[in-house]
């Protein structure tokens, strides 16, 4: 791997296809829409497109169920739509990441179809069998992550499959040579056409030891990793991007250390899951906590300082929306989402953009599980009423941290469906679309986007941004956030209040907000001396020279 990777120095930007633009009325986002919105993405400044599925699936889980890899869902288009959109990107210098869904595939996937239909199938090994346990249950104890146990009985074999995820979603068994060269034969398949690298779905289960009751960072995990290495994108220069719920700083070393012949980073998720409640998870939110946060931050700098490299993101298709989540998304919301993209784009490691992060978009507020889409959300609503909660209170948690609030369709405009589709969506428009959308932002140089386009382009110009080494300040304050980057005789200063009140600082000896002043999120300049005034959710990076 060279020294200085391009991908060190690359923004991303994430597409969740069934929401970002429909070309045809159906309702549904697709390959074409996406192609008649690059010219924007360009204008943005990102340098790669991450791409969740766009492959053949009965979409139970939107596309992360794929029941044939090398063909691309109807309705999202063809293979040539797809060559279209790879040509279009490369002529404005931007990469298309593919999601490789490998911990498991559709039901409806040719191998599951083979598997189920016999014992002696061959492909019946392609996937993780085990007989009832001796009172005919379950084999293991081990729940889905989106409800109810991770076994189904398959009647016409007398035995049990797993699924960690929908009861649709079969899980492969990476035990098995042959399925793994027909794994690494489809990458390399794609890998002829073009793309810049993979982001790879719960790579952190593909090696586990269900017997033993292990799931995550399993005992092959790595070998699979470096086997996949060495038979497919190994010296190619691609971006590959493991999401691992397990990962730790220690672990992550293992996955992108420079010698280690695995992948370019990790999305982990300790950030997220520090929120959570011990026992409801994500579905009873506990609130903000800017210490905490800042520790997790500081273990993740600190511990991929020497090698190894970090992904930065506050929100995916999984995620609520970082303004709603980390903000404000009410009185504050611009100030707020300038602050959360200050804050996250000076950090060392490669940024990611999920789309409509850029113009501020929010939590969507639905009243009724009716209007919600995601399998997790509606299969945890049907267990969590069954055991007693009011629907309501359900409700109350899926508007903070359910996957819907990621999923509303992209507001490009004040048009109806915010200018997504000129049908009938398949998941309902966030009402707030009147106000924000792209087109009001791109005519406002004091946007979200505007702020956006900044921190993109100085990523490109400033090496101290890219590869200065970070330091943390004010770790126990806990409204303010504070750290540096240091390269050659360059700093970076950040600073950042999270609350929404102003803030009077005594500024420790060792920051300086004296010097070029980057970017910030009010029209008044930083004062030079202590103690310094914050407005609130005011933030700002200045650049100091030594002289
Ligand atoms: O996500 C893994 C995962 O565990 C999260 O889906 C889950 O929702 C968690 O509770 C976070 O909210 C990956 C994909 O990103 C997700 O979209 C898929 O549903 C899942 O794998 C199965 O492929
Ligand atoms: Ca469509």
């Amino acid at each position: 791997m060279s020294s200085n990777p391009w991908w060190q120095h690359a923004t991303v930007y994430q597409i969740y296809p069934r929401s970002f633009a429909d070309s045809n009325g159906d309702g549904v986002g697709d390959i074409p829409g996406i192609i008649s919105k690059l010219d924007y993405l360009q204008h943005l400044g990102i340098e790669v497109i991450w791409l969740s599925p766009v492959f053949a699936s009965p979409m139970d889980d939107n596309g992360y169920d794929i029941s044939d890899y090398q063909d691309i869902a109807p309705e999202f288009g063809t293979l040539a739509d797809f060559d279209r959109l790879v040509a279009g990107a490369k002529a404005r210098n931007i990469g298309i990441l593919l999601d490789l869904v490998v911990n498991h595939t559709s039901d409806e996937h040719r191998w599951f179809i083979d598997a189920r239909a016999s014992r002696q199938s061959a492909c019946r090994d392609y996937y993780i069998w085990r007989d009832p346990a001796p009172d005919g249950g379950v084999p293991t104890p081990l729940q889905s992550t989106f409800g109810g146990p991770a076994w189904t009985f398959d009647l016409a074999t007398g035995q049990y499959y797993l699924h960690q995820f929908s009861t649709r979603q079969p899980d492969l068994n990476w035990e098995n040579p042959k399925l793994r060269a027909e794994i690494y034969a489809m990458m390399n398949w794609w890998q002829q056409r073009g793309i810049a690298g993979f982001r790879m779905d719960v790579i952190d289960l593909i090696g586990k030891d269900i017997d033993h009751g292990i799931t995550a960072d399993g005992p092959r995990l790595h070998d699979y990793l470096q086997e996949m290495h060495r038979e497919t994108f190994g010296g190619k220069d691609l971006l590959t991007v493991g999401e691992a719920w397990s990962a730790t700083p220690d672990s992550a070393l293992l996955y992108s250390g420079r010698d280690r012949g695995e992948l370019s980073m990790v999305f982990q998720f300790e950030h997220v899951t520090q929120q959570w409640h011990e026992t409801w998870g994500k579905w009873q939110p506990k609130s903000f906590d800017l210490v905490a946060f800042k520790r997790v931050v500081d273990r993740w700098q600190y511990g991929l300082a020497e090698d190894g490299w970090n992904s930065l993101f506050w929100g995916n298709h999984d995620l609520p929306r970082a303004v709603s989540k980390y903000g404000d998304d009410t009185r504050y919301r611009v100030e707020s989402a300038k602050m959360l993209a200050t804050v996250l784009h000076f950090l060392r490691g490669t940024p990611y953009v999920y789309q409509g992060e850029e113009i501020g978009m929010t939590n969507v507020p639905f009243a009724s599980i009716a209007q919600y889409r995601d399998i997790e959300t509606l299969n945890m609503h049907r267990q969590h009423v069954a055991a007693g909660l009011p629907s309501t209170d359900f409700i109350f948690g899926a508007n903070a941290n359910g996957r819907d609030n990621a999923r509303t369709p992209m507001q490009w405009s004040a048009a109806p469906h915010g200018g997504f589709t000129n049908g009938t969506p398949w998941i309902e428009a966030n009402p707030n679309h009147a106000t924000i959308n792209v087109a009001a932002s791109l005519a406002d140089d004091t946007s979200i986007l505007a702020h956006y386009r900044r921190l993109i382009a100085l990523r490109k110009t400033l090496p101290v941004m890219r590869l200065g080494r970070y330091q943390s300040h004010l770790q126990s304050h806990p409204t303010v956030m504070a750290y540096t980057r240091d390269l050659a005789d360059e700093r970076i200063t950040v600073l950042a209040n999270f609350s929404p009140s102003p803030i009077t600082l005594d500024l420790p000896v060792e920051l300086n907000t004296q010097g070029e002043l980057l970017t910030s999120n009010y029209p008044h300049t930083p004062a030079a001396d202590s103690p310094l005034h914050l407005a609130p959710y005011e933030s700002f990076a200045v650049l100091t020279k030594d002289s």
